[in-house]
C-alpha cells in the first residue's frame, strides 16, 4: 500500500522530509504541495516530486480525497490551524514541533481529537526516535543506575538569524528538551526557572543567549539546561543523568577517531539535518506505517500539549526571574 502524503510549507524541514519521503522511506509518495511562497513548491516538484500537485490553498489540499495524510512543515503560528481542519477531514496529520504556539492551541487539538474519536496527530519530536536517546532510555528503565537524581544536559547551535528572539529558545529549541526528558524519565514538570548567564557577544542585541533552565520533575528530579544558540563551534547535543548508583550519557555522534598533527580529535557536527538524520527518517517511516495500519503510536497531541505547558512556564520564568509552576491536568484516558 502508498499513502499519498500533501505537505505544507516547503522550507527547510519541509524539504528534508519531502526528500525522505521520495528516496528513503518505504510505501509513501508526496503527491501535493502548498506553501505560500509558490516558489518552494515549483522548486520541489523539479527536483524532488515532479507528479506532486501545487495547491493554492492549504485546506484544499488537506480536503483532497487523493492526499491520504498531511505533513505540517509550515511556520510555527499556522500549525493549529492545520491540525485542526485535517482533525476534521479525518486524516491522519504528521505535524512538526512545537504543535500549537500555545498550551491553550494545544489543548484545541487535543479536544478535537477527543471528540473526533480517534487519534490522528502525531508530532514531530523526533528524539525518542534516535537510537543515542533509545540507548540512554533502556539503561535507566533497566535500574542500572538506579532512580535518576540529575540530569545535566546542553542543546546548542552554532549560530541563529536575527528574527530569532529570547522566548524562541524555549519554544524553539528547549521544546525538544522538554519532550525527550519526560519520556526519558517517564515523569512530568512541577516547577521551572530560567537564569541568564553572562552574555555572549556572538548574540544579536535582541537576544538574551545563552540561558540556563532549570527543571523540576513530580519525582524530584532536578534538571539544567544550557541553551546556547551562538555557540559558534557545533550543533551539540548533550545529556547526562546521575542515578543512584551510576551515570548514563548520551552518546556522542558516529565520528571516526583522528590521529594527526600532533593530535587526537573526532568531528562535532554543525547542522540539525545531519544530527538526527537517522531519527527524522525513523520518526517519519513510523508516521507512515501507523497511517497503514491505521493506529497512532508517535509523540500525540497530549505530548504535544505537555511540552507546551512548560514551555509556557519557561518563557514566564524569563520574565519573572523566580520559580514558576508547572499545572497539568491528568492525562484523558484516550491517551493512555
Ligand atoms: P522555514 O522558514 O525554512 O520554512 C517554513 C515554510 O513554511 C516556508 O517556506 C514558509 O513560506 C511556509 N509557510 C509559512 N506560513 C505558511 C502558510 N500559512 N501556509 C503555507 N506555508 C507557509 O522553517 P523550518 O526551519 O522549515 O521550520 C518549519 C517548522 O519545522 C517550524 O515549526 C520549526 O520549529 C520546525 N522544525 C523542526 C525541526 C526538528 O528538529 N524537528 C528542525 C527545524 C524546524
Ligand atoms: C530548530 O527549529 C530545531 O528544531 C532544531 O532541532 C533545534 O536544534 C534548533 O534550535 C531549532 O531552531
Amino acid at each position: 500500500m502508498t499513502i499519498n502524503i500533501g505537505v505544507i510549507g516547503t522550507g527547510a524541514i519541509g524539504r528534508e522530509h519531502i526528500r525522505r519521503c521520495s528516496t528513503v522511506l518505504q510505501n509513501a509518495r508526496v503527491v501535493a504541495l502548498n506553501d505560500i511562497n509558490r516558489d518552494n513548491c515549483q522548486q520541489i516538484v523539479d527536483e524532488l516530486t515532479p507528479e506532486a500537485r501545487i495547491y493554492d490553498n492549504a485546506i484544499d489540499l488537506i480536503n483532497d480525497p487523493q492526499v491520504n495524510a498531511v505533513l505540517v512543515t509550515s511556520w510555527g503560528p499556522t500549525h493549529e490551524a492545520f491540525v485542526l481542519a485535517c482533525i476534521e477531514a479525518g486524516k491522519a496529520v504528521f505535524c512538526e514541533k512545537p504543535l500549537a504556539v500555545t498550551a491553550q492551541g494545544c489543548m484545541n487539538i487535543v479536544e478535537a481529537e477527543i471528540n473526533a474519536g480517534r487519534q490522528l496527530v502525531q508530532v514531530g519530536f523526533m528524539r525518542p526516535y534516535d537510537s543515542g536517546y533509545r540507548a540512554l532510555k533502556a539503561v535507566i528503565d533497566s535500574g542500572e543506575i538506579g532512580e535518576p537524581l540529575m540530569l545535566h544536559c546542553a542543546h546548542r547551535n552554532p549560530e541563529v538569524g536575527d528574527s530569532y528572539t529570547t522566548d524562541m529558545a524555549i519554544t524553539d529549541t528547549l521544546i525538544h528538551e522538554l519532550d525527550v526528558l519526560r519520556w526519558l524519565l517517564n515523569d512530568d514538570y512541577a516547577s521551572v526557572q530560567v537564569i541568564f548567564p553572562r552574555k555572549t557577544r556572538k548574540a544579536s542585541s535582541h537576544l538574551r543567549d545563552p540561558q540556563i533552565v532549570l527543571l523540576e520533575t513530580t519525582k524530584g528530579a532536578r534538571i539544567d539546561v544550557e541553551i546556547f544558540v551562538n555557540c559558534e563551534y557545533g550543533y551539540d547535543i548533550q545529556c547526562e543523568v546521575v542515578g543512584e548508583s551510576g551515570i548514563a550519557r548520551l552518546p556522542e555522534p558516529v565520528s571516526v577517531q583522528l590521529r594527526s598533527a600532533a593530535k587526537l580529535s573526532t568531528t562535532i557536527l554543525t547542522d540539525w539535518k545531519k544530527r538526527f538524520i537517522d531519527a527524522y527518517d525513523v520518526e517519519l517511516q513510523a508516521f507512515i506505517n501507523n497511517v497503514i495500519s491505521g493506529e497512532m503510536t508517535g509523540p500525540s497531541a497530549w505530548d504535544g500539549y505537555a511540552a507546551a505547558v512548560a514551555a509556557d512556564a519557561c518563557v514566564a520564568a524569563q520574565t519573572s526571574g523566580g520559580i514558576v509552576p508547572v499545572t497539568m491536568p491528568a492525562r484523558p484516558a484516550f491517551y493512555r
